[in-house]
């Protein structure tokens, strides 16, 4: 592979029920009488309801009546009120809630010993009492907090001294808003109390609280998962959760490590091992803290779900402190982590000046995790007659809650502009010799932080013989006004003069005449595809034909291509069987697009959800990752590298099964000396990630029993390339080996849509293959085009994929592998297998793939699959 880029009515007053024989119009009328009523003597007493002719008599003697009944009413109405009111004041304002914080403080007047990192000891006793006595009282002299305190603990102390603690307070709903002011502020009120008259020699200072989660009170409640581990000099400390390899951890769990090194020393800790249950399947996470209370403001990272051990889960402390949390719900069986630690001196100086034409330079330890709390300035000189530029090529300063724009927390600061999150490779220039790089995190929420270079350059020509892109990338001269985007920012394709072969876009762009009407928005403002539309009250089919709007999702093809009766509300509606509609396995056909695997049971007999053990990927990812070079391990679980005995890694395929495989027909074809048809010349590796690490343990390696090359494989025009290889043996499906989902005959892959192709092949034209997984992401593009590339090359049962700007495309040694999309549910299908093509990423010749959804039925005749 060459390059890559890589959301009753029955009112309690006065209710009447009309008498046996009441005329209905009256009880319509809402007014009957009884035959009593109509006593003039009025020998019955009460409020009376008279028929509507009676409306005069009503009048005469009315009055007096009502104001018996507006005076019952406005006495019920009161009554209801009051009582209303007492029921909200007594059972709702005035119910308690609790209120739980997490803090700590400062301590002087005392030395810190030993003994006080146990909290069994009598000197830990001793001086706990004496700080929740002090801490009682700073909470006495606030009216606010004093009245609702409930419980408090000191949990630990840390040189400095600093004692951590946390408190519990019950307090009446309506007044928990002030509770929260109050302890928010709970350092001012500190200041303003003497404390003398207790402890005239021990003093408490800066004291922090901060709203904690039940969760972690009750881990620092529960003593049977609580673990107190002091780093050793020179020494790596290892510790794992309870059970860890061989039994899952404990359910409903709260679990506590308190890490500690000596005074004047940090923590680095690392997660080598790390299984816990995936983070939306239940809730069952672990969490690092940088300090002793586990509250949300020292929360370096919450992780979940699996990470493989290359994975760096490298966290670093800004004290000699560390808190490990695991809590667990009572669902998921996994296996935990394994974690060590050790000590080392603090950071003493962070960034620094740096001079000469050129150097590196990254945010500490990394890539690990940077630590919270941390102010690194780099002050970049480069020689007096020329320019700095500085280029990150990693950048990871990702917050939660934080956007981009604003950068509130952990950032990069560069000519007053501050960077952060997650930011693809960028440069950002001088006007100088000079350049000053700031670095702040705050004390919450680590990233893995950035590594970049400085260069220096000459200010009247930054990029010798080539064009500077706005950004400061310097790009092929060439490149420039040739319609395609090369700068990052588009730089290169703005205020060009476009050629006879280009047409101008409304913003302004030049782009190749044959993107006009393709269905994809290739100028950014849609107006490559605007002069195509069909008239408004038309349907422009995927075809080009404009049928009557009328006819869309009508059930019946008007189109000729089926996509008139495509994404019609997208719920499945039985329709008519036609050639685009899939079919249920009772026979029955729905409308909806790709109703396969989504999540939703489509089909009367649910046979679309059914078979649906494929395409997920089970180690935990960051989106991140997407655009890097190399593929993470376990992120392409379905990838298969096969292996010729003489020659190595020769092809790749995907697994469809356990037992089953898909690859290219083109690579079984004899080409002397070698059979490549011969089933027993092969090896499947799967699991795999690196070449030159095929014993890893998540390699599991088979022999093939039979390769199946399609009948109507033409080694001429590559149609039909696809076989189906059996293993001799199933494979057990681990985290690192996956199934990939076959897509039914009728799974539209629409042009434009991203798609993700992977291999161990060539890296550039002619050249050797990786060694490492690579993966690229690259677009479905529509099969008209493909044939207007690829001069009328393609069949139906192939299609083009490919950046047309070239530069990232399949190559050698990629053939037979996954081209793979990510559908609904984020499940993955296999839209395609490299098949062939014109070179390796050339500009306007994409690469080829065989479309596996025509072959479809094929594979399943022949697999069971
Ligand atoms: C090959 O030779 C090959 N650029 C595979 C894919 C492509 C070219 C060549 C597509 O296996």
């Amino acid at each position: 592979m060459k390059d890559y880029r890589l959301h009753p009515q029955e009112r309690k007053m006065n209710i009447y029920s009309p008498p046996p024989g009441a005329q209905a119009t009256d009880f319509e009328s809402g007014l009957y009488y009884s035959g009593k009523a109509q006593d003039m003597n009025g020998l019955e007493e009460g409020v009376q309801f008279l028929p509507v002719m009676n409306a005069k008599k009503l009048e005469k003697r009315g009055p007096k009546r009502w104001v018996v009944v507006v005076a019952v009413i406005s006495a019920c109405l009161l009554v209801s009120l009051l009582v209303g009111f007492l029921v909200w004041h007594f059972k709702y304002r005035n119910a308690s809630i609790q209120r739980l914080y997490n803090g700590h403080l400062r301590l002087t007047g005392t030395r810190f010993i030993d003994a006080f990192e146990n909290s069994n000891s009598p000197e830990f006793a001793a001086l706990s009492s004496k700080v929740k006595e002090m801490l009682i009282d700073i909470y006495k002299n606030d009216k606010n907090v004093g009245p609702f305190h409930k419980e408090t603990e000191i949990t630990g102390f840390s040189e400095g001294i600093i004692a951590y603690y946390w408190s519990e307070f019950s307090v009446p709903g309506y007044k928990a808003n002030n509770l929260d002011k109050a302890m928010a502020n709970i350092g001012a009120v500190n200041q303003a109390v003497t404390q003398k008259s207790r402890n005239p020699e021990l003093r408490v200072e800066s004291v922090v609280a901060f709203p904690s989660d039940p969760e972690a009170i009750k881990a620092s409640r529960d003593n049977s998962c609580r673990y107190a581990l002091h780093a050793k000099a020179g020494e790596v400390t290892r510790f794992t959760t309870p059970g860890f390899p061989n039994s899952p951890y404990p359910s409903n769990a709260n679990c506590l490590w308190v890490l500690r090194a000596d005074a004047d020393s940090i923590i680095s800790l690392t997660f080598t091992t790390f299984d816990v249950e995936p983070c939306n399947a239940g809730n069952d996470f672990v969490k690092v803290y940088d300090s002793l209370s586990p509250g949300e403001p020292h929360e370096l990272v919450k992780l979940c779900g699996s990470y493989d051990p290359s994975y760096n889960l490298t966290f670093v402390s800004s004290k000699n402190v560390m808190l490990v949390m695991l809590s667990t719900d009572a669902v998921g069986r996994h296996p935990g982590f394994k974690a060590e630690f050790f000590q080392m001196p603090k950071l003493k100086i962070c960034g620094g000046v740096l001079r000469g034409t050129s150097g590196v330079f990254t945010t500490p330890y990394y890539p690990g995790h940077y630590p919270a709390v941390m102010n690194c300035t780099w002050r970049i000189e480069v020689p007096k007659e020329k320019n700095v530029k500085v280029r990150f090529n990693d950048f990871y300063l990702v917050e939660p809650g934080v956007t981009v724009d604003r950068c509130t927390k952990d950032y990069v600061e560069i000519n007053k502009e501050k960077y952060c999150g997650w930011r693809e490779k960028f440069v950002v220039k001088s006007s100088m010799n000079t350049i000053t790089v700031n670095f702040h995190s705050d004390r919450s929420h680590v990233d893995t932080g950035f590594s970049a270079e400085f260069l220096s350059f000459d200010s009247t020509d930054p990029c010798p013989g080539r064009f500077t892109c706005s950004t400061g990338r310097c790009i092929e001269k060439k490149l420039h006004c040739d319609g395609w985007f090369d700068c990052p920012d588009g730089s290169d394709e703005r205020n060009c003069t476009c050629t006879e072969k280009q047409f101008r876009c409304n913003n302004g762009w030049c782009k190749p005449k044959f993107w006009l009407c393709d269905g994809v928005n290739d100028c950014g403002d849609n107006s490559d595809e605007l002069q195509c539309l069909c008239p408004e009250t038309q349907f422009k089919c995927n075809n080009g034909k404009c049928i009557p709007g009328v006819q869309k999702c009508n059930g019946k093809d008007d189109c000729g291509d089926g996509s008139d009766e495509r994404k019609c509300n997208n719920t499945a509606k039985t329709v008519h069987c036609q050639q685009y509609t899939y079919k249920c396995r009772n026979g029955l056909c729905v409308s909806k697009t790709n109703p396969e695997c989504d999540g939703t049971a489509d089909c009367s007999d649910n046979s679309d959800e059914d078979n649906c053990n494929c395409g997920r990927r089970f180690l935990s990812k960051k989106s991140r990752i997407v655009g890097g070079l190399n593929s993470e391990v376990g992120e392409w679980p379905w990838q298969v590298s096969l292996h010729v005995s003489s020659r190595g890694h020769t092809c790749g395929a995907s697994l469809i099964s356990e037992k089953w495989l898909v690859s290219a027909g083109h690579c079984f074809q004899d080409e002397n000396p070698i059979r490549y048809s011969d089933a027993k010349i092969w090896t499947a590796y799967m699991g795999l990630h690196d070449q030159s690490d095929r014993s890893n343990k998540n390699v599991q390696q088979r022999g093939i029993k039979q390769i199946i090359r399609h009948p109507s494989f033409n080694d001429f025009t590559f149609d039909y390339d696809l076989a189906v290889l059996e293993l001799d043996s199933p494979v057990t499906l681990t985290n690192y080996i996956q199934p990939i989902c076959l897509p039914d005959i009728t799974h539209e892959f629409p042009a434009g849509k991203y798609l993700w192709v992977t291999g161990w092949g060539a890296t550039q034209e002619a050249g050797t293959g990786a060694t490492i997984l690579q993966k690229a992401e690259i677009r479905m593009i529509n099969q008209t085009m493909c044939n207007s590339l690829l001069t009328n090359a393609m069949s139906e049962r192939m299609m083009c994929v490919g950046i047309l700007t070239g530069g990232i495309d399949a190559c050698q040694g990629d053939s037979g592998g996954p081209l793979a999309s990510i559908e609904d549910n984020d499940r993955m299908f296999l839209a395609g297998v490299v098949s062939w093509g014109d070179g390796c990423a050339r500009r306007n010749k994409p690469g080829v793939y065989t479309r596996v959804s025509q072959l479809r039925d094929w594979i399943k005749q022949k697999t069971g699959v």
